[in-house]
């Protein structure tokens, strides 16, 4: 008696975790990848010819994270990801970009970082920057080069 009851109870846990996994699987077949849009990107005009900083916001609406694993441009072969903390900045090998959220690239803080400039970026001049993703497209963007001292929105 008592094994049969347990027995029964199994079993109607066992249905229970069935639904729960199908239920799982179902939620994952709905939720979509990721969403991503490139927005507020710029490049303040350096005061060096040998440097730039490039500043950005990508914004994911999907429903998967993505993963910003590098930028590359015909106008400066070598640039990298740095993030900034404690007021010194580190290389860092990719940028999480979570469902739901946004990646900010702003001054002071995450920044790409850009060597061997073609030239001197001024103002009013576009940068094409590619941005490589994990779990996402390639999303080109031409950068506006700002005047130094520029803060977005103003
Ligand atoms: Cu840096």
């Amino acid at each position: 008696m008592r094994h049969r009851a347990s027995l029964a109870a199994f079993a109607a846990l066992a249905a229970v975790a069935a639904v729960a996994a199908l239920a799982l699987v179902l939620t994952g077949c709905a939720s979509k990848g990721p969403e991503l849009k490139v927005s507020g990107a710029y490049i303040p005009q350096p005061a060096l010819a040998d440097m730039a900083a490039g500043y950005f916001t990508v914004t994911n609406t999907g429903g998967a994270d993505a993963t910003l694993t590098s930028v590359t441009s015909g106008f400066a072969a070598d640039i990298t990801m740095h993030t900034t903390k404690n007021s010194s900045m580190h290389a860092v090998g990719s940028f999480t970009v979570p469902a739901g959220g946004k990646l900010v690239l702003g001054l002071g803080r995450n920044h790409l970082m850009l060597m061997n400039l073609k030239h001197k970026p001024l103002a009013g001049e576009k940068v094409p920057l590619q941005l490589h993703f994990r779990g996402a497209d390639a999303i080109n963007v031409q950068v506006p080069v700002e005047p130094a001292g520029y803060r977005p929105g103003n």
